[in-house]
């Protein structure tokens, strides 16, 4: 066949990130199948990779620079036009406001972080460290307490599902939503071994828990409470690790005290879960050689989030199920995605920075806050936070009071609508991207691809976007000052690291554009058009100096490459495979190596966390009246993937993004299966399809992650397809530590819709369908 060719690339839809091969026909993607030579998936694909094409070329992608009218429409400009009006605006925000004013939105969603570093780089050189991102509507809580027991918010627990013999699972669903390699492989693994087990606490009966050992149903929102059941009842019993506690940690007594204090049964039944299961639970935890303990948005965007990372982390200590086979871990990087930013604040709304992130949550408050350092600018690249956020309304309100939104996205999403200014990026599939979901252990692996099919006409990768914009404002160089860099790196990279670092010496406002300065200089020399890993050289040159041996064993390299050249060796390694490399390959026992303490003790008692744990009130767990049932507002499906595809023909099943509600729910309310229906929260109102499915809770509702997007008709009419969950999000229902979204635990009314509603509803929906596609 001509023009018909395998390529192997990763998946972009999930971030676990699998290698995959795709065949390309004339310039776009036709086919998808896994890549057997990828390190860590072996092959391995889940039911939604197939659908990739869907993403990568659709009617809805943007093919030229958008400038907002005042009546709301668009006008297309080219890019010199878009380039130059958005650098005169930062310009001047800058002077008028400070650069603190302009904050990132984003930086990279599932599959592409390549842009954020970028990204990044333009706004610190603008002088602004302000970044909302998706990791802190779910993960800073964990960092938060990581940063105290580990002693860094960089430090972050690996799993070792392959190896465990008990897998602990808590809120998660790694049958749909993965979250480990090759989940579904590992799952069926489990089930048939009769000497390993699982436990999965879930208010659903989901279809992680079917496959399970045990299954505690807990009442959603209570997991401190059982968490905190099941921890004093190993206490109670000394069913702990005594040498691993006395080794390898310190504060033990005063968690022992806290954990005794607890009302065993009164606890077990804020959660619901009967005691004979904690007993049971208790049992196969102690009975186990290596437990692994594996979480996800049941209790990180749960009630209680950051004190539920807490008691999970506690857990996997006490049992001392931790730095061995087969249990957690820690892992390396190859760059940390977030950042260690102990008790750094943001001052327009006085809130804890995270990691080096902020909180969507608390965005609207931080650009309406009558503050002198409230927000002016959003520079939104990768993310949709009119669909993803909690609080549509608000968000969208936001949006409209900002001095400036420029939007970097492939597609003309929600918030792309409410921008100043939209930016078309070239597809995943079209660039040089890679990840920075690096999470192994003990063998951690990282995968740079190259783009497979030709830029869509009109289009610009992320690292072009941020260099006319750096230039525009005067920032960055040219390319006749960067030449002598450049051919310093032809000649040798020995000759390139000495002139890019008195480079670098002798421009010191260009400290925080290395990225770039690599991008265009480095970059020239890397294989397959990959310039865009070019700061990934930095980045191997310090993970090679931290953990010298797990590279050596990685790259299978002894003494005849030094020490001095094995970072470069990395990069090149990195660069230089296009189905991934093996960055680090530790010995179990090196685990210690990666703990910041510096006596490598993992600090058990954290003070907030022991006065949260003693002020619980089990009365609290029950739901309330006005709103009687609990929606987890964001459910992982077979055919959900974040806001990455727009048309919905990509899915195979669910087309409306169904309500779940069991059949004792439905019959109390009179509906059926199939009916529309409306939520309603103290916040919005949404409709949408209700589906019996048994496996919730009475009182409990589901609904889906991955919907709310409006896609065009042929003649560009854009219709709405499914729930736009968020709004009925409050961004006030978050962690008072980390500001992460009680997104498990909407509490929502239902009400049966008039005839005439429900066949809007029903139109609406055939319409969608018959356009999409
Ligand atoms: N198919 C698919 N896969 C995805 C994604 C996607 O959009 N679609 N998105 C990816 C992303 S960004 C992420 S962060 C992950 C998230 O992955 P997961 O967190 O595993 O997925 P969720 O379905 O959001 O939630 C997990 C489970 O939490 C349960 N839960 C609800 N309330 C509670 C509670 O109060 N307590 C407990 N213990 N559990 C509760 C739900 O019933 C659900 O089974 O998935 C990734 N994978
Ligand atoms: N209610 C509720 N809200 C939630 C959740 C929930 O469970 N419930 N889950 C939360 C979680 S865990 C997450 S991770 C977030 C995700 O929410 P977001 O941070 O908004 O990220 P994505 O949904 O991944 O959106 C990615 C955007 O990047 C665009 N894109 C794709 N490829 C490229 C590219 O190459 N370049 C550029 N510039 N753009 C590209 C896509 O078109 C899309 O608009 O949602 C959160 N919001
Ligand atoms: S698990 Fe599925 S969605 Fe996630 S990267 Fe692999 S193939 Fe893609
Ligand atoms: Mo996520």
């Amino acid at each position: 066949m001509q023009n018909s060719e395998w390529r192997k690339t990763a998946c972009n839809l999930c971030y676990i990130n699998c290698g995959i091969e795709v065949r390309v026909d004339d310039g776009r993607i036709t086919k998808v199948r896994g890549d057997r030579e990828h390190p860590r998936s072996q092959g391995y694909l889940c039911n939604k990779a197939s659908r990739i094409p869907f993403y990568a070329h659709h009617r809805d992608r943007l093919t030229a620079p958008l400038r907002r009218r005042a009546d709301g429409g668009f006008d297309e400009i080219d890019w010199d036009t878009a380039i130059t009006e958005i650098a005169a605006r930062l310009r001047d925000l800058v002077e008028r406001h400070g650069g603190k004013s302009i904050a990132l939105y984003g930086g990279g969603g599932q599959g592409n972080h390549a842009g954020g570093a970028y990204a990044n780089a333009l706004l610190r050189a603008l002088g602004s460290r302000h970044v909302f991102n998706a990791l802190a509507q779910e993960k800073t809580g964990d960092f938060w307490v990581n940063g105290h027991m580990f002693g860094s918010q960089t430090c972050h627990t690996a799993e070792d599902v392959h190896h465990c013999d008990l897998l602990f699972v808590i809120g998660a669903n790694p049958w749909v939503a993965h979250g480990f390699p090759n989940a579904r492989d590992h799952l069926n693994q489990i089930r048939k071994d009769p000497a390993r087990k699982m436990i999965v606490i879930d208010p659903r009966r989901s279809e992680t828990a079917e496959m399970a050992d045990l299954h505690l149903a807990v009442r959603p929102g209570a997991d401190a409470f059982l968490l905190g059941a099941i921890l004093a009842t190993l206490v109670r019993r000394e069913a702990i690790d005594h040498d691993f506690i006395a080794a390898h940690t310190v504060g033990y007594d005063e968690v022992r005290d806290a954990l005794l204090k607890i009302p065993v049964a009164q606890w077990a039944d804020a959660a619901d879960v009967p005691l004979d299961q904690i007993e049971r639970c208790a049992h196969m935890i102690v009975a186990a050689k290596a437990m692994t303990v594996r979480v996800e948005l049941g209790i990180q965007q749960g009630v209680h989030s950051t004190l539920n990372s807490y008691l999970e982390k506690l857990l996997i200590m006490l049992t001392g199920s931790f730095g061995r086979k087969g249990t957690n871990q820690l892992h390396s990087w190859l760059q940390p995605l977030w950042g260690n930013s102990p008790n750094q604040r943001f001052a327009a709304t006085d809130t804890e920075v995270i990691g080096g992130l902020l909180p969507p949550n608390l965005f609207c408050d931080a650009v309406l806050a009558d503050h002198p350092d409230r927000l002016r600018a959003a520079w939104i690249d990768s993310s949709n936070p009119a669909n993803t956020a909690a609080n549509t309304a608000a968000v969208e309100l936001a949006l409209r009071a900002l001095d400036l939104v420029v939007v970097v996205d492939v597609a003309m999403t929600e918030t792309a609508q409410l921008a100043h200014y939209v930016l078309p990026a070239s597809s995943q599939y079209e660039k040089t991207e890679f990840t920075l979901f690096n999470f192994e252990f003990p063998a951690n692996v990282f995968h740079v691809r190259a783009g497979v099919v030709a830029p869509l006409e009109g289009t610009l990768p992320e690292p072009e976007i941020y260099t006319r914009l750096a230039r525009a404002l005067g920032l960055l160089p040219g390319d006749n000052a960067l030449a002598p860099l450049r051919e310093a790196a032809f000649d040798s990279r020995a000759a390139f690291a000495g002139e890019f670092r008195a480079f670098m010496g002798a421009n010191p406002q260009l400290a925080s554009l290395g990225a770039l300065v690599l991008y265009h200089t480095l970059g020239a020399t890397l294989p397959d058009g990959t310039a865009a890993a070019a700061p990934l050289w930095m980045a191997s040159l310090a993970c090679a100096k931290r953990s010298p041996q797990a590279v050596r064993r990685a790259l299978k390299v002894g003494p005849e490459v030094p020490d001095v050249a094995l970072g470069d060796a990395l990069f090149d390694a990195i660069v230089g495979a296009r189905h991934g490399t093996v960055i680090t390959e530790h010995d179990y026992n090196e685990v210690w190596t990666l703990l910041a303490h510096p006596d490598r003790k993992v600090r058990l008692a954290i003070a907030p966390m022991l006065e949260w744990l003693e002020k619980l009130d089990p009365a609290s767990a029950r739901p309330g009246h006005d709103y009687p049932f609990v929606l987890a507002a964001g459910q992982r499906r077979m055919f959900n993937a974040n806001q990455i595809f727009r048309d919905p023909a990509w899915r195979r099943d669910d087309p409306d993004g169904a309500l779940l509600i069991n059949a004792n729910d439905l019959a109390t309310l009179g509906a059926s299966d199939g009916d529309w229906i409306a939520v309603r929260s103290p916040v919005g109102r949404i409709v949408a399809r209700a589906k019996r499915d048994d496996s919730m809770r009475d009182g409990q509702l589901a609904l889906p992650h991955g919907y709310g997007q409006t896609y065009p008709t042929a003649n560009g009419e854009r219709l709405n397809n499914g729930p736009r969950i968020n709004a009925l999000t409050e961004s006030g229902n978050r962690d008072p530590i980390a500001g992460t979204p009680y997104h498990k635990h909407v509490a929502v009314q239902l009400e049966l819709l008039a005839a005439s509603e429900a066949a809007t509803y029903e139109e609406q929906s055939r319409r969608i369908h018959a356009a999409s596609g």
